[in-house]
């Protein structure tokens, strides 16, 4: 609201519920910056010299979060180096109580939090795009994404619960097609944008 701080929303739901195919979608037509968390991990950890490849591979294949002060760094130096935007898609974060408080501690006062769009999918629908995706990722098989629905159930549908108390929580439900759930995804940022 007239100020310097940068626009975000957070995209949260268990994995493969879409989050990265909605965020691309956003991302076309609002010009909002498509920063996914789990993207700038897997960078950083092919990145060559990086002191974090062994502790975020251990993480991402345990279907377990990587400490905040990693992501974090990741997250503000991606959006450093965008310049500017309307806002930020922050796609899969903040995924745990760590995560939380240290996004409210470091970016807090630097952001704006629009919205927390809650990307809702049944888990046998999400687990199974999960296994058809075929992008070679190291946990998109049986045993870590049990790990991650897991995780996911235990530790970031509480951040989402805390995050409805302030009414901040737009949900959807993304088991219908890409389109048509971007339909839905549409109207929640045309009224954010309003
Ligand atoms: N697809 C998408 N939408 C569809 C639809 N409506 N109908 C039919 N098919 C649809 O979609 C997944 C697949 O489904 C694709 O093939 C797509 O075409 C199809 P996608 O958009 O990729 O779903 P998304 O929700 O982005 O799934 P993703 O697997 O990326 O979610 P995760 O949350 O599991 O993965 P992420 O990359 O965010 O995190 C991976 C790991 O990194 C975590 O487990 C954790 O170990 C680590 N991590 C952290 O430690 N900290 C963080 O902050 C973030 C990640
Ligand atoms: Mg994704």
């Amino acid at each position: 609201a007239g100020d310097a701080r940068h626009n975000v929303v957070f995209v949260l739901g268990p994995p493969g519920s879409g989050k990265g195919t909605q965020c691309i979608k956003i991302s076309t037509e609002y010009g909002y910056i498509h920063l996914s968390a789990g993207d700038l991990l897997r960078a950083e950890r092919q990145r060559e010299g990086s002191e974090f490849g062994a502790l975020i591979e251990e993480h991402i294949t345990n279907g377990t979060i990587v400490p905040v002060e990693i992501t974090c760094k990741l997250l503000e130096n991606a959006m450093i180096a965008s310049g500017g935007a309307p806002g930020f898609l922050v796609d899969g974060f903040p995924r745990n109580e760590d995560n939380l408080s240290g996004w409210d501690r470091e970016m807090g006062p630097k952001t704006n939090l629009q919205f927390v769009l809650f990307l809702a999918c049944p888990t046998e629908v999400c687990t199974q795009r999960c296994l058809n995706r075929g992008q070679g990722r190291t946990d998109d098989n049986e045993e870590s994404l049990r790990k991650r629905i897991q995780t996911y159930n235990n530790q970031t549908l509480p951040i989402i619960k805390h995050y409805e108390k302030m009414n901040l929580v737009r949900e959807i439900d993304t088991s219908a097609d890409a389109d048509s759930v971007y339909e839905q995804v549409r109207n929640a940022f045309n009224k954010a944008n309003a």
